[in-house]
């Protein structure tokens, strides 16, 4: 593999372990836990491994006996992040610490690979060139959803095959979910092999508080908010454009709310919290109509708004819409096969209640075509397919032409679009990312040793310096509640939203009347690798400001 001068260096960057994890490691275990809600129904559901314990590692005075070798099988799931290859090179180096005959599989493309026998040994010659890099691509990802007895009793075959002892899905909380349902189901069926998780996700979405956040936001963020910064210059160059940018963050908007932090955009979007207001779409066309307007007034006709991808489904009106259409498109998919755009949308309009009808055939047709998608695996609106920033756009032209016609508006409206998503999911990760996902890694190697299934690889106190990082395992199952899904409650890992009373959304809204109406852009410049700490190893202002830190 070729490689550029950056990765050349950075291939020798050794990431920080926790003390905890450094040397030999004794595991203390904490009371039995209870599930975050609905816990009769979650404790039916997962008998053999509801209740278990947080366990956190100690370093140990006195190394124990030498472990005898075995076998882990790893598997990358979903959406690339950031850190994902330091999370099998911190597996892969806590193994061979265990004993250098511990062996390392990795499934190819995801759970596919593992149900489907696509494999391959990573030894040490072949992890080298992956070592502290961005991408999946070491052994491939993908959105199989791994969920049915028949797929696990598949997998199960090629574990034995390959004397497998523990299998570690590396996913977000989708993926987290189905790793949980397959440790019960092993454990139940006395398969022998244990589970563990990982947190993975930019959207940064899986996070309580024992999982401070998912691996990959850090840098993602980062990346994007660079990006955000060089447009802001150019915006405030050249005054002539309204810059209308979407952000990736399928659900959440934590991803455009650290971008807000980092550089304090004219507007950004949190969608929980027009879900909270129970917003329209007309109203929110509306406030950015009025920021426009009050700019121009004093002869700015520029700016810069961040769009979050998820809103559209926050948006109460639209997200009752979206729901009838998933029905629609579950139920009717064969009607609609061979039709026209045009016959589609009207087929589509006539399975609609009357108001989502409206509503829909009010849309851009492209916005509406978009919409009616085919869902992913797990039955979610393909977001990302989905033009928010463009259907904004559209929308408030045509409503500051209107207030043209008026006399209420004078100014010159440009818009342009830009939508960062999978620019940054493989970026190479912060020293951050680098270390959190070295340390998650080793760290489930450690729990893979110490017996324990059902379990997600935890490493907390992340804005203290690494080696005070806090390591250890939480059953995942505490994680849980219920929620209706494809039409059936199912126990699935809780997400977490932006929290309207948490620090980072607080933060930012007590800064944006003044961002709206000034030009206060912040430029956070490309990630650093090496210099000053506060300049490389600063953690996300989200995670500084959840934990009552200084931004
Ligand atoms: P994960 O939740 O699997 O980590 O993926 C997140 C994400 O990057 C979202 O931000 C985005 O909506 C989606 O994946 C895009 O999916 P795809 O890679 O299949 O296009």
């Amino acid at each position: 593999m070729k490689k550029s001068p950056l990765q050349r260096v950075r291939a020798e960057y050794q990431p920080k372990l926790p003390k905890a994890l450094q040397g030999a490691v004794k595991l203390e275990v904490g009371a039995p836990t209870e599930s975050v809600a609905d816990q009769e129904e979650i404790k039916k559901l997962f008998p053999n491994t509801y209740g278990l314990p947080i366990v956190e590692f100690k370093q140990a005075e006195n190394a124990e006996g030498v472990t005898e070798p075995f076998n882990v099988g790893v598997i990358l799931s979903g959406g690339q992040a950031p850190g994902g290859h330091n999370v099998v090179s911190g597996l892969f180096d806590g193994l061979k610490n265990l004993n250098k005959d511990c062996r390392l599989y990795g499934f190819l493309m995801g759970p596919g690979g593992f149900v489907d026998h696509q494999y391959m040994e990573i030894t040490e010659d072949f992890l080298k060139d992956y070592r502290n890099t961005g991408g999946f691509d070491i052994i491939g990802s993908g959105r199989t959803k791994l969920e049915t007895p028949e797929q696990f009793d598949k997998g199960l075959k090629i574990l034995k095959e390959l004397n497998i002892k523990a299998l570690v899905i590396i996913g977000g909380d989708d993926s987290n979910t189905n790793a949980c349902v397959l440790a019960e189901y092993y454990k139940a069926n006395g398969a022998g092999v244990q589970v563990i998780g990982v947190p993975k996700t930019i959207d940064g979405d899986l996070k309580n508080k024992w999982i401070e956040t998912s691996f990959g936001f850090d840098t993602a963020c980062k990346v994007y908010s660079e990006v955000i910064g060089n447009i802001q210059r150019d915006c405030n160059s050249a005054k002539k454009y309204y810059h209308f940018i979407k952000l990736m963050g399928r659900s959440a908007s934590h991803i455009a709310l650290e971008c807000a932090l980092e550089c304090q955009p004219n507007f950004c979007f949190i969608s929980e919290e027009v879900q909270a207001k129970n917003m329209t779409l007309d109203q929110i066309v509306g406030q950015l109509c009025d920021m426009i307007v009050e700019r121009a007034n004093k002869g700015w006709n520029f700016g810069t708004v961040l769009v979050p991808e998820g809103l559209i489904e926050f948006i109460p009106s639209m997200k009752l819409l979206i729901a009838q259409l998933n029905d629609i498109l579950a139920e009717h998919a064969g009607d609609l096969d061979g039709l026209t755009d045009a016959e589609k949308l009207q087929a589509i309009a006539g399975y609609l209640q009357p108001s989502e009808a409206e509503l829909y055939l009010s849309l851009p047709e492209h916005i509406a075509l978009q919409l009616s998608l085919d869902r992913d695996s797990h039955g979610n609106v393909q977001v990302s397919l989905i033009d928010t920033e463009m259907l904004l756009a559209e929308m408030v032209s045509k409503r500051l032409a209107k207030l043209a016609e008026e006399g209420k508006y004078n100014g010159k409206f440009a818009p342009q679009r830009h939508f960062f998503g999978y620019e940054g999911r493989c970026a190479d990760p912060t020293n951050f990312d680098a270390d959190y996902c070295y340390a998650l890694g080793y760290n489930a190697s450690m729990l893979i040793n110490s017996g324990v299934t059902g379990y997600m690889s935890s490493v907390r106190n992340l804005t203290d310096k690494p080696e005070n990082w806090i390591a250890g395992g939480i059953p995942i199952t505490m994680m849980m509640n219920m929620e209706k899904r494809h039409g059936h409650m199912k126990p699935v890992i809780q997400k977490a939203l932006v929290d309207l009373d948490g620090k980072p959304y607080l933060k930012f809204a007590s800064m944006r009347d003044e961002l709206k109406l000034n030009t206060l852009y912040q430029y956070p410049g490309p990630i650093q690798y090496f210099g000053p700490a506060e300049v490389c190893d600063r953690p996300s202002m989200t995670l500084l400001l959840e934990h009552d830190k200084e931004i």
